[in-house]
């Protein structure tokens, strides 16, 4: 891994990392000729790509009720259990993110609120290949199934002999996907934003995918809604000397398993301890069936950073703003107030991120790249959607009359005033006209 050895009063920046985006400008050149080929030609484009990019002819996308339950039947026991005991706690964690109508009633009878309501349809992205995960099914159904979205659709890319991954088939039925269809890439996105012959369009997107589905995200975003554009995945630990280097080691390798382009950053306090994480990691890969990504991803993108302090280590956190954050330190929940830019916070030596990822009930999708200085993780919010309300009574028109009509001739609206002025005449006069 990488080495900066912060001097006492030396500031962390920036320029200290070396980040990569979610995509890059040749994939949204041909990820936006892919979405305009389907806008124009539906079916047959999706047809016509799912050939180029997947190697196989799909004729008909939706998958059956038949082929799912024959898949299901095929997911072990204990694996189902698991699934079904972490949709719970990932329920009951989004269950309390659940916001309200609400109605506020003023003195002088202007009732004003807040009308929440579902969206009337999601999809969701499930990738294929390296990144088959029915955790990522759970964690984008289960809130869109809370916030009471009745028709969620999954898309996922086809494989060449047809077969449909079980668990991932198990987690969309535990987590209430009504459709589920084999089609994946860019050319999956813009089914879901535009429609085609086969597939009714949706309000929003979410879930992760790779540099095309990403680079896609954002052509259609605007024309649909789209949560976070997701980058590759990333973790910061930081070890003081109360953490077990064996530990830090492979939870910063339990992030770089993930993908050759995964982040891994350790913050330590001096240079013989990250010698011995190093170490750790190198005995690790011996046994991990994942050596060959965990360890490009360390040495390609791994960091670490040796602070002299806790305050400069605690900036430092800040400035990286990392997707996942560890705290493997004495007293960890003391540091919570200083900490501004994290999607994750991840507290003393018996949390490791892992928990998060399937279990604790948190949503997994966080935010990447450092946009954790300013979004936050998927939750119930992004599906739903809010209309405000108002009812003004006469009096309450009467008296924001001046108020109303000021403003809108400064403004130079003519009508805006005279629907106010309207109004209050009647009021006055029994005469809209005065
Ligand atoms: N760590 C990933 C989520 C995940 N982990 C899915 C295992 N499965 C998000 O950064
Ligand atoms: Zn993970």
């Amino acid at each position: 891994m990488r080495r900066i050895i912060l001097q006492p009063g030396e500031q962390f920046t920036n320029a200290h990392l070396k980040r990569t985006g979610a995509f890059n400008a040749a994939a949204l050149t041909a990820a936006t000729a892919i979405v305009e080929g389907v806008r124009e030609r539906g079916d047959e484009a999706l047809r016509a790509y799912t050939e180029q990019f997947d190697g196989v002819r799909v004729e008909d996308f939706r998958v059956s009720q038949a082929a799912i339950a024959e898949a299901i039947a095929n997911v072990d026991d204990k694996t189902a259990r698991a699934l079904r005991q972490a949709a719970a706690q990932i329920r009951d964690f989004h269950e309390r993110q659940k916001q309200q109508s609400w109605f506020t009633v003023r003195e002088d009878g202007a009732l004003v609120g807040s009308k929440v309501e579902p969206l009337e349809s999601v999809g969701i992205y499930v990738p294929g290949g390296r990144a088959l995960y029915p955790s990522s099914v759970l964690m984008n159904a289960l809130p869109a199934a809370v916030a009471g979205v009745p028709r969620i659709v999954c898309v996922t890319p086809p494989t060449a002999d047809g077969s449909l991954d079980p668990a991932i088939l198990e987690a969309c039925r535990i987590s209430g996907v009504t459709e589920i269809y084999a089609v994946g890439g860019a050319q999956a996105i813009a089914a879901l934003a535009y429609g085609t012959e086969s597939i009714a369009p949706v309000a929003k997107i979410t879930g992760p995918g790779n540099a095309y589905v990403a680079a896609a995200k954002k052509v259609v975003s605007g024309d649909v809604g789209i949560d976070m554009i997701a980058g590759p995945s990333e973790v910061c630990v930081v070890a003081d000397s109360t953490a077990d280097p064996a530990l830090v080691a492979i939870d910063l390798m339990a992030q770089a398993e993930h993908d050759p382009l995964a982040a891994c950053y350790l913050v330590a306090f001096d240079e013989a301890y990250a010698d011995e994480v190093e170490r750790m990691v190198e005995r690790h890969l011996k046994t991990s069936t994942r050596a060959e990504i965990t360890a490009a991803s360390l040495a390609d993108q791994g960091l670490i950073v040796v602070c002299d302090s806790m305050p400069q280590a605690i900036e430092t956190v800040n400035v990286i703003a990392p997707e996942h954050l560890e705290l493997h330190v004495d007293h960890a929940f003391d540091l919570l107030g200083a900490i501004r830019n994290a999607g994750a916070i991840f507290l003393g030596a018996w949390t490791p991120e892992a928990v998060g990822d399937y279990a604790a009930g948190p949503n997994h999708t966080l935010p990447t790249g450092g946009t954790a200085r300013y979004a936050s993780p998927l939750s119930v919010d992004e599906f739903v959607k809010k209309s405000s309300v108002i009812q003004y009574s006469s009096q309450a028109l009467a008296r924001d009359a001046d108020m109303v009509m000021t403003i809108a001739r400064h403004e130079g609206l003519w009508a805006h005033a005279m629907s106010v002025e309207m109004r209050k005449n009647l009021l006055d006069t029994g005469n809209v006209y005065g």
